[in-house]
């Protein structure tokens, strides 16, 4: 079991809790342990985070009209966030950045991740072959090179790593930022203490990168600490968190041993390369929405839509505010999502409308009354539907259907405006 799935499980067990008594949060507690522990997270830290847990969800009183689940899983995102380090933001400037890591670690393929995220954001990149070790790495590197569209310099069978430097800051001048990949050992060895020095001295790099494999757990934090005192490092990535079970352990224990997390890996593809967010980890793992991006996805589809907050904001839904609303809602892809996370379950027709059904709503509102357009229930009279298709140019099912399109979409207007914590959520995705 993955940590993810563990901590839903623990999280699971408080649905329909409504209050958090000392029974409640132990065994809570009892089966958040037993998740964060078999992923390796340091025993210490998990003990501290329950104990942290259990002391404030008995000492607080929980809030009026949240639910205990809600609560506790709220603060147990608060402290895993903290856990888990903070957020990362690259320099975005012409750079030298050198990868070190152990064996099979995923350097290389990290290497040219890097190169392609860089050079995808208007800074040219190239990739230099200095893991002068390993057979075929200079090979394996100019292949992941060209799948990345990026430069390349090595020179085969070259194992003096000041040499290949040398070249390649001569060959490269044109390219902005320099990747330089090198050799691994099973453990930090003195040899290859000495090469990376011989390296970074050469190079001058002004970022020094480690690559780990989240499958090494808790040994991550030991690792960082390691190469740190060799060589002063600037950051890691921390890589294989696609197929780890471990993950959790690695993150926890890099934040711990003071090293920030710069990027994780999360598959063997080039585009498997995600910025560090604690939130963003954490939020996934519990099975959280990711409300940051929720939002600011809504957020420009409301902008691009052009509809003016109070339009989405209206008391009474009728058909002259209906089109304005369906034209919302139906750019809003995103929506859907922030639907439910508040527990609303949209329907589904009035959220994925196809152009020609827009279109043709459009027609059939214009063919309305004045009064029609305010009160619908005046299209309970099969006679004004008749008209109203007549005058659109479309068929009387297709009116009735629209109808009723109508009425799902007022329910659920119904909904969000009975409910306070709907509509406080709500008003967070509006533009400002
Ligand atoms: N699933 C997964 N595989 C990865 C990831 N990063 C690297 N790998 C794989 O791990 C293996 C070793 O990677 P490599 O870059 O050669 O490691 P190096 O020895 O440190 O240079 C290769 O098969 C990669 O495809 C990752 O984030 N997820
Ligand atoms: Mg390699």
């Amino acid at each position: 079991m993955d940590l993810g799935e563990g901590l839903r499980k623990a999280i699971a067990r408080l649905t329909g809790a409504t209050i958090i008594d000392a029974k409640t949060i132990r065994e809570f507690n009892k089966e958040l342990q037993r998740a964060l522990i078999s992923a390796d997270v340091n025993v210490e830290l998990v003990l501290q985070l329950t104990k942290k847990l259990e002391d404030a969800a008995l000492k607080e009183k929980l809030p009026q009209g949240v639910s205990a689940k809600d609560y506790i899983t709220n603060m147990l995102y608060e402290e895993l966030t903290r856990l888990m380090g903070t957020a990362f933001a690259p320099v975005m400037k012409p750079k030298r950045v050198l990868l070190l890591g152990l064996y099979g670690s995923g350097k290389t393929t990290t290497a040219a991740k890097l190169a392609r995220y860089y050079q995808e954001r208007g800074l040219s990149s190239a990739l230099i072959a200095c893991d002068v070790s390993r057979p075929a790495a200079y090979e394996q590197l100019e292949t992941l090179a060209k799948q990345a569209g990026v430069g390349f310099f090595g020179i085969k069978d070259e194992t003096d790593v000041r040499k290949i430097i040398r070249g390649a800051i001569a060959a490269l001048k044109d390219k902005k930022v320099l990747i330089c990949d090198t050799s691994g050992r099973n453990a930090l060895d003195k040899d290859l203490h000495d090469q990376l020095k011989a390296v970074a001295d050469e190079f001058k790099p002004d970022e020094k990168t480690l690559v780990i494999n989240a499958d090494t757990g808790q040994v991550a934090g030991k690792q960082a600490k390691e190469f740190d005192s060799a060589v002063k490092l600037t950051g890691v990535i921390v890589t294989k968190l696609d197929g780890s079970g471990k993950g959790g352990g690695a993150l926890s224990a890099v934040s711990a041993a003071n090293v920030g997390i710069e990027f994780i890996g999360t598959g063997e593809k080039l585009n498997a390369l995600e910025l560090y967010d604690s939130k963003k980890f954490v939020s996934r793992l519990l099975g959280m929405p990711d409300l940051e991006s929720l939002v600011a996805n809504v957020q420009q589809a409301i902008k691009e839509a052009n509809v003016k907050p109070e339009e989405m904001e209206v008391e009474e839904l009728n058909y002259s505010t209906f089109y304005t609303q369906l034209k919302a809602l139906n750019k809003m892809g995103p929506l859907k999502n922030m639907m439910a996370s508040m527990g609303v379950s949209a329907p589904k027709e009035a959220l994925e409308q196809s152009e020609v059904k827009m279109k043709r709503y459009k027609s059939i509102i214009d063919s309305m009354t004045p009064q029609e357009r305010e009160d619908g229930s005046l299209l309970g009279n099969s006679g004004r539907i008749k008209r109203i298709a007549k005058g659109s140019g479309s068929t009387e099912k297709e009116v009735r259907e629209m109808i009723a399109d109508f009425n799902k979409m007022k329910k659920m207007f119904g909904m969000m405006k009975n409910d306070r914590n709907i509509r406080k959520q709500f008003s967070k995705f509006m533009p400002k």
